[in-house]
């Protein structure tokens, strides 16, 4: 309890229509925080696991020593909670906190937004007003949500509308499966995702992208796994988001609170979508031959096989960095490391913007899964980039959105769930001066704040 802000309970209700990373991401603070499946502490945990965190962030404490976590899993769609309500974890979950509907919204983002996700909207509401109310200090929300599915694109905008609406200014952090070609369960996933993203792009602080096809090709090529299914992609992705939550979740003398790094990382409203890089991600098969050195591991976060997006930053421009070192770490190992990767000469930085990295250190270090195909490692670094080059992943949704919009394919389903066609054109125009944002933050001319006074 070393600083207040990690002292203080933060909820975290998270809306997923998929559950499975969340739900796998849950199994990670477990580990990580000592506990055992059914939110009793574990008496074989080792003891450093429970004294360094401050594990009330996620999880409260009930009468009987039970840790429940402050999370809402939400689906239309009433088999994918049904399998957390009698999985592994059936104990772990308070009841309420599990909410499921009759229906999925089938793909459609209208019918997660107006038919029956508005059906459901008002007791998934209440309930995340109860386990806002038993924090004694709401930060913020973090909101869990595909961007190609009904459920997802559509009523996860919705419940972020509603969260703008009744808790103002408190923050909304998004995390948002992008949809791959590849993964994908639908043509209309580039429809959803766009027409989600114009209704969140104003109630979401900071959204970060998980693109299913970047996180597959790193599963085949560090993880030597051939045909990558769900459950390879969501260990990786749980990874990734423990990586990113550990500084809410642990205390630390170097550890810098999630809040900080969105300040640094957030220049302007709409520009809000930070690449995640993390390393190493490696097979138990190949980690005795390869390097953790902190230099590599800070090198191999901006090399484009280790990001969460499949885009190239070389060819773009930094606005800002973040590093999230975790395990045994030390400062100067940072510091040198940062200072050689700004000596390159493929790294550019925006002119605006000067300095641009921010770092922080958790020293606990990451946890392994039983069974998982990560090697166990004492270090690990997230980095979090604000890069014009992210817009390459607004471009290809669009580019697949004209290709459809064209000719009104499939909009009448759409228009049937009470959708005015016309909020299609609008949320593609949107998104068209979202990339054009982009451009605009990457040239060198000052003339960003005249022109747009909204900045
Ligand atoms: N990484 C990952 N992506 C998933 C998973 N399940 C689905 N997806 C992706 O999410 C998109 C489909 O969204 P879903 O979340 O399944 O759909 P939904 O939100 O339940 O919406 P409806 O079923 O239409 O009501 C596709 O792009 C899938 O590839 C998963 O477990 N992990
Ligand atoms: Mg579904």
């Amino acid at each position: 309890m070393s600083s207040p802000l990690f002292t203080n309970t933060q909820p975290v209700p998270s809306t997923k229509s998929n559950l499975c990373s969340t739900y796998r991401a849950f199994n990670r603070y477990l580990l990580e925080h000592g506990l055992k499946a059914d939110g009793h502490l574990n008496p074989d945990a080792a003891d450093e696991s429970r004294s360094a965190g401050s594990f009330e962030t996620f999880f409260t404490e009930s009468s009987n020593g039970k840790y429940v976590p402050r999370s809402i899993f939400v689906d239309l769609d009433p088999s994918p909670v049904d399998e957390v309500r009698t999985g592994t974890y059936r104990q772990l979950f308070h009841p309420e906190t599990l909410i499921s509907g009759n229906e999925d919204a089938a793909n459609n983002y209208a019918r997660g937004h107006y038919t029956i996700g508005k059906e459901m909207v008002d007791s998934v509401s209440d309930r995340i007003r109860r386990v806002a109310d038993n924090c004694s200090s709401l930060q913020g929300f973090l909101v869990f949500h595909s961007f190609g599915g009904g459920t997802g694109s559509g009523f996860g905008a919705l419940l972020l509308e509603r969260l703008s609406t009744e808790y103002g200014k408190k923050s909304k952090l998004e995390f948002a499966i992008y949809p791959s070609p590849r993964v994908s369960t639908a043509v209309v996933e580039p429809y959803n995702a766009v027409l989600s993203t114009h209704s969140t792009i104003e109630n979401a602080d900071c959204t970060f992208l998980v693109d299913n096809e970047a996180v597959y090709d790193i599963c085949r090529r560090n993880l030597d796994i051939p045909r990558p299914g769900y459950e390879h992609l969501n260990r990786l992705i749980a990874q990734v988001v423990s990586s990113i939550t550990s500084s809410l979740r642990f205390d630390g003398a170097l550890n810098v609170d999630l809040a900080e790094f969105q300040t640094n990382l957030v220049p302007f409203p709409r520009i809000h979508y930070p690449l995640i890089s993390f390393a190493p991600v490696v097979s138990s098969n190949r980690s005795s031959h390869e390097s953790f050195k902190v230099q590599d591991l800070t090198f191999q976060c901006f090399e484009p096989h280790n990001q969460m997006v499949v885009c190239d930053p070389r060819k773009g421009k930094y606005m800002a960095v973040a590093l999230l070192y975790r395990g045994d770490v030390v400062p100067r190992d940072c510091t040198q490391a940062v200072a050689a990767v700004k000596a390159k000469a493929s790294f550019n930085l925006v002119e605006w913007c000067p300095t641009g990295f921010k770092l922080g250190i958790n020293y606990q270090k990451p946890m392994c899964v039983p069974n998982s195909e990560l090697a166990p490692v004492d270090r690990s670094v997230s980095m979090l980039s604000n890069t014009t080059s992210i817009a390459e992943a607004w471009g290809r949704l669009d580019h697949k959105f004209d290709l459809m919009y064209a000719k009104r394919a499939f909009v009448h389903w759409y228009v049937g769930e009470g959708m005015e066609e016309g909020e299609f054109s609008e949320a593609r125009e949107d998104l068209a001066a979202l990339e054009k944002d982009y451009e605009e933050v990457a040239s060198d001319s000052p003339e960003i704040e005249d022109e747009d006074p909204e900045y």
